[in-house]
């Protein structure tokens, strides 16, 4: 009996990973951002994994804002909370509430049930980079890169790569840092995120989701911190339909291939 249980699970997730070391997309962070695009690509048909670095994926929305785990969605975003079957209220002025708790789970589950494979506890350390293009990443158990002990990682290949890691924007920064590479924007380098200004913050991470060199995408808070755009503080609008773009666009990117 015990021996069956554990011949379960090695086995399906073994089959999960062989399944997806090569993949058509790879989100890098669970948060907003990523989940929904994750899920997009994955109801399209693309064969996507999500690598989170904590266990519970979710990222900053769990919380909502100073830990009073409510979220603020503006009316453009509405739709998406309605087709994720998300519930809400009318707050004030254009804006509307929703249970950061509610919201977030319903993220993660329809994640799951449009078969985005998702591996939690582990982290993207580094990507693959091959004749000016991100072909892939690399990843590593959260608790070895948190212990630091020197163990070697392992790869997934991909056709495109979504930096969903929110403020830090650490896939683009890997990339530029490591390997003194331009980025395919105006500022060719990483810009930092500025202070908050929620209008203009929710207006550019929407603007500046999409390719930042071949092959690698940012999108959320990391289309912000690429650009030098502001933060927007808890309003979740512009993560949803970030993500929304982000797979729209990777998805017309792969249909060229
Ligand atoms: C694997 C990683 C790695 C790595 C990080 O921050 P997030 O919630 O991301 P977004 O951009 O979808 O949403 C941002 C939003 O939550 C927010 O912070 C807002 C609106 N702030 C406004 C303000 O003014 O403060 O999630 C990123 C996820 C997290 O779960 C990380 O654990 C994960 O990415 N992550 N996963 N490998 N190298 N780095």
């Amino acid at each position: 009996m015990e021996h069956q249980i554990s011949q379960a699970i090695v086995q399906g997730w073994f089959k999960k990973l062989t399944d997806h070391l090569v993949s058509d997309v790879v989100i890098v962070g669970g948060g907003p951002s990523g989940l929904i695009c994750a899920t997009e690509l994955a109801r399209l048909g693309h064969k996507t994994t999500l690598i989170e670095r904590k266990l519970a994926p979710g990222g900053g929305m769990w919380g909502g804002a100073m830990l009073f785990n409510c979220i603020v969605v503006q009316e453009a975003a509405i739709p998406i909370l309605d087709e994720y079957g998300i519930t809400y209220k009318a707050a004030n002025d254009g804006l509307y509430l929703a249970d950061a708790v509610e919201s977030t789970s319903a993220l993660i589950y329809h994640a799951a049930r449009a078969g985005v494979a998702i591996f939690n506890g582990m982290s993207v350390e580094d990507l693959i980079v091959a004749d000016d293009m991100v072909t892939g990443v690399v990843i590593n158990w959260t608790p070895v890169t948190l212990n630091k002990m020197h163990v070697d990682p392992l790869t997934i290949s991909a056709k495109a790569v979504l930096d969903g890691t929110g403020h830090p924007c650490e896939i683009v920064n890997i990339l530029t840092h490591k390997n003194k590479v331009e980025l395919h924007l105006p500022s060719t380098t990483v810009l930092f995120e500025r202070s908050l200004n929620a209008e203009a913050g929710e207006r550019a991470c929407v603007e500046h989701t999409g390719e930042v060199y071949p092959g690698l995408y940012v999108s959320g808070m990391a289309a912000c911190g690429v650009t030098g755009s502001n933060r927007m503080g808890p309003i979740f609008g512009g993560m949803l339909i970030s993500g929304k773009k982000a797979a729209r666009i990777i998805d017309e990117a792969l249909r060229k291939q």
